[in-house]
């Protein structure tokens, strides 16, 4: 699996802080903690109370680049904030995201060829977050569509079917899980498959058990990569061994520290 870190997010306190009182420091230190517990690439995102986040990501990025080469994610709702993160990018890069809305789509998919990235899509519309597995992947189709069409690889294509909070969307589950098979079959070479796995402990008590049970039924069902707390010891230990029954990793008795990434 591969880890996006999702702790370079101003919807953090102590991350909003810094990016307001411009402290690289705080978010210098939470990047190398994210790669040294397994990190391969780490999520960007402003957060809701940035009011510049066009410059806010350009600070961010540039903060990151200073102390790592590892893949950086640019996560924003708005193509023009994304568009300004990709100025200053020199790590490889990841687009998060775009979804099914053509108007994105037809700004995205160039961006993502134009800096050599990879993209993440949501399978939303304008129209909002599916309600079921059909609408996932009528919305997953649509956007593997314009893909082809625009000369996009959909092996750089991560399909996103939007994990939900199973404290408000717990009847969705089990179509979410299935989404992330079914995605596979959509197109030659398959799309690959990424989910936001916080987004569904939410709200929630006992979050991380929630967090890595979810992650092993997704491994399970062919999940190639998620965002997550990269710090969450039990959570890391539960995906390695989910890819370990999966028969991803060859057995030793010392799996645990054998497949922790350094
Ligand atoms: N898909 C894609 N990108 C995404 C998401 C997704 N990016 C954002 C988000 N979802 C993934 N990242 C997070 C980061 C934090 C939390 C959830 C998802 C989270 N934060 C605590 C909370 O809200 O309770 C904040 C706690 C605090 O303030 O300290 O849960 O789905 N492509």
């Amino acid at each position: 699996m591969f880890i996006i870190g999702e702790l370079i997010n101003g919807m953090y306190q102590n991350i909003g802080n810094a990016i307001k009182e411009k402290n690289k420091a705080v978010i210098q230190k939470c990047a190398l903690e994210q790669i040294n517990a397994g990190a391969g690439a780490l999520d960007v995102n402003c957060g809701p109370a940035s009011k510049q986040p066009v410059s806010d990501i350009q600070w961010l990025v540039e903060a990151i680049q200073e102390v790592t080469d590892k893949t950086i994610c640019l996560d924003s709702s708005k193509p023009q904030v994304i568009e300004s993160g990709l100025k200053v990018i020199k790590n490889k890069v990841i687009i998060n995201s775009t979804t099914a809305d053509p108007e994105k789509l037809e700004k995205l998919i160039p961006l993502a060829k134009q800096y050599n990235a990879k993209l993440i899509a949501l399978t939303i519309s304008s129209k909002g977050i599916p309600q079921n597995k059909d609408q996932r992947l009528e919305l997953a189709a649509m956007i593997v569509s314009a893909c082809v069409d625009m000369g996009f690889s959909t092996e750089d294509l991560y399909l996103d079917p939007i994990a939900m909070p199973v404290k408000v969307a717990q009847a969705q589950e089990k179509d979410i899980l299935e989404a992330i098979r079914e995605f596979k079959v959509i197109s030659e070479p398959s799309p690959k498959t990424v989910v936001g796995l916080s987004n569904v402990s939410q709200g929630s008590t006992s979050r991380s058990l929630i967090n890595r049970n979810f992650l092993a039924m997704a491994l399970g069902n062919g999940l190639d990569a998620a965002i997550l707390d990269p710090l969450d010891k039990d959570l890391i230990d539960s995906a390695i061994t989910t890819e370990l029954i999966l028969n991803k990793n060859i057995y030793c008795d010392s799996f645990l520290e054998a497949y922790r990434k350094k």
